[in-house]
């Protein structure tokens, strides 16, 4: 290559000398116009939005109703995360297991870089280094995302903690994730950009063993803010599985109940369960009161004490906008008033955001998210049902003061739940910690929307990880019981793990909890039981609530529709157990027999219930 572009100097000093390597590397492999250093100052930021402003890619919201704030509409076919063309490259096929794609990686990588090749000609690279997790902190990482696109700099400044501190720290020869990112879209000389550049054929590679990320064809969300699926998920829980701690897709609160004691506690569930919502939970119980510390991932270690011990390793919210409004997230809507970039929203006539559920009536006339007029009767959707806020997570108005605390926070406790409208109920605790690791693994949930499959149809997401897990989920599962072998070996106490289910159903088709803040019931049940003050009931499936311990003060719930809360059908669960040994079945004989002997125990339990 005789035109390569040069790397200018690192903004830090003489620099990392295997990073500047990589840069050149790639350089010369996709051909960039120039190489742009990401400092994380506002001059740079603001000068980066103006382009975007100038190239149609960003439009200017009103600045009276919505300061600082912009909308993207992005390419109509680029919407959301491609899991059919995420891959997983590690050596051995194995060792990704049977829910994901593998590629050979050898081979992979050669195909990837006839791909790369010439990407990002007439493009600027920008070098975005950035810490998963609070500068410097012990359970933080450091990575670097190379990327032609503008949109995704900015996102990486409010998702992560980026610029020239988290390039400081990597010092001149730190460890650091590389992720390249580029949209596939080349620019011929005088060739007109367009507003979402991007490439029908994707790539969201992860090489596990090399800690490498390679994303092509997409400049959305998952697919190219590199810091959040594909680092802080994938290729993190192979780095967790082999340092001894946990990557996982959980939300992290803090909940202080009326007698000032403070709990910490973790949740993972599939997507359509509103895990930012639960994340943001307005208490409607006296005197408990919720703080944020994470809305979508946390890393876990063992701290000083031994015990675990969580950080959110982003720095933002990604969300789903439509669903979300005063009735069912307030907090949410409290943190949007302010500098947020939306994507794939509608646009109001007064240059302000809507979308499905903001409010209850729709505007009169609206811009949709393809940039078409909108009327409430036109008979389809005006925001994309994958649209999104980004906001850094320091204007959520009920953020921890502790979020950002480097050595995270002790955790008490973790739930599992899914969308189950039948079976599952309200709240059980798991008898120990093997149990609680099967009721993770067991987690499904329905599907809410017909792109998903089948509506209704039970689709499995373990711990809710099934796209985010980097090796095999069953392999995955036994680190989970090592994690907690550890633990005890140590004398330590592990959390306590719940299952949770707010969506369960009355035969006649409605929601049995009124959800939401009511959360808060539930979650203080799961406190209060973790503390010895409600010890609850045994039934086939864990421990439950006691009569009586459930606080339903003010609310408007039959004595029948509690008991259908927590009905077990022994027939019910005895076929589920069946469908549980059936997928345990993919994995051969990586589940672990502890797993198995979870799965006894329960036909146990049932077939006792029966008799
Ligand atoms: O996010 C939800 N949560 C968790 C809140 C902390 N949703 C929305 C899910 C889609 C993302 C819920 N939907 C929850 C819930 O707890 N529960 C339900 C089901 C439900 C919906 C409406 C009502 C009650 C339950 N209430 C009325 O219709 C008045
Ligand atoms: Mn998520």
């Amino acid at each position: 290559m005789t035109n390569t572009t040069p790397v200018p100097p690192a903004p830090a000093g003489p620099g990392h000398p295997r990073l500047l390597a990589w840069i050149a590397e790639v350089a010369e492999m996709t051909m960039p116009k120039d190489i742009v250093w990401v400092d994380g100052s506002d001059a740079q930021r603001q000068a980066i939005t103006e382009q975007l402003v100038d190239a149609g890619t960003l439009i200017r919201l009103n600045p009276e109703l919505r300061p600082n704030s912009f909308l993207a509409r992005s390419d109509p076919s680029d919407v959301a995360r491609v899991e059919s063309r995420t891959f997983i490259a590690s050596q051995n096929q194995a060792d990704a297991g049977p829910t994901n794609n593998w590629r050979e990686p050898t081979e992979l990588r050669a195909e990837l870089k006839e791909v790369f090749a010439g990407s990002m000609k007439g493009r600027t690279m920008y070098v975005i280094p950035f810490s998963m997790g609070p500068l410097g902190g012990p359970i933080s990482q450091l990575g670097i995302e190379l990327t032609d696109s503008p949109y995704v700099v900015l996102s990486m400044l409010v998702m992560t903690r980026a610029g020239s501190e988290a390039l400081e720290l990597l010092g001149d020869d730190g460890f650091f994730v590389p992720a390249l990112h580029t949209l596939g879209a080349p620019l011929g000389d005088h060739e007109a950009d367009v507003p979402w550049p991007c490439n029908d054929t994707k790539y969201i590679v992860h090489f596990p063993e090399t800690r490498e990320i390679w994303s092509y064809g997409s400049g959305y969300g998952g697919n190219a803010l590199l810091g959040k699926k594909c680092f802080a998920l994938r290729i993190a829980s192979v780095m967790a599985r082999d340092e001894g701690w946990l990557a996982e897709h959980m939300l992290i609160l803090r909940l202080t109940s009326p007698t000032g004691s403070v709990h910490h506690l973790t949740a993972a569930f599939p997507s359509a369960c509103g895990k930012t919502n639960l994340a943001m939970l307005r208490p409607t119980i006296p005197g408990w009161k919720v703080e944020t510390i994470g809305d979508d991932i946390a890393w876990l270690r063992a701290g000083a004490d031994g015990r675990l011990h969580a950080i959110n390793p982003e720095a933002g919210f990604f969300g789903v906008a439509p669903g979300t409004g005063m009735a069912t997230n307030p907090t949410a809507i409290e943190s949007l008033t302010h500098d947020v970039v939306f994507t794939n929203v509608a646009l109001t006539d007064d240059g302000d955001v809507w979308w499905e559920g903001l409010t209850d009536d729709a505007p009169d006339h609206l811009i949709d998210w393809l940039g078409n007029d909108w009327t409430p009767d036109c008979g389809r959707v005006a925001a994309h049902p994958n649209s999104r806020f980004t906001v850094r997570a320091d204007q959520c108005p009920i953020i921890s003061p502790d979020w950002e605390k480097p050595e995270g926070v002790p955790i008490d406790a973790m739930l599992f739940g899914g969308r189950r409208a039948s079976n599952v109920p309200l709240v059980m605790a798991a008898r120990d910690w093997a149990h609680g690791v099967f009721v993770g693994a067991t987690v499904a949930s329905e599907q809410t929307a017909a792109a998903e499959g089948a509506v209704g149809s039970l689709r499995r997401d373990p711990f809710a990880m099934l796209p985010f897990c980097g090796y095999d989920m069953a392999d995955y599962w036994g680190h989970w019981l090592d994690v907690g072998a550890e633990l005890a070996a140590k004398g330590v106490e592990a959390p306590a793990i719940f299952s949770v289910n707010w969506f369960r159903k009355s035969a006649d088709g409605k929601f049995l909890w009124p959800g939401f803040g009511d959360n808060s019931r539930v979650v203080a049940w799961a406190l209060d039981h973790l503390d010895g003050k409600a010890p609850g009931v045994a039934n086939a499936l864990g421990v439950v609530p006691a009569p009586g311990e459930l606080n339903l003060d003010g609310l408007d719930l039959s004595e029948t529709a509690l008991e259908e809360l927590f009905r077990v059908d022994p027939d019910a669960w005895l076929a589920e157990a069946d469908l549980t040994e059936e997928y345990f079945g993919q994995f051969g004989d990586k589940v672990r027999p502890e797993l198995y002997d979870q799965l006894a125990t329960l036909r146990a339990n049932l077939q006792a219930a029966k008799d």
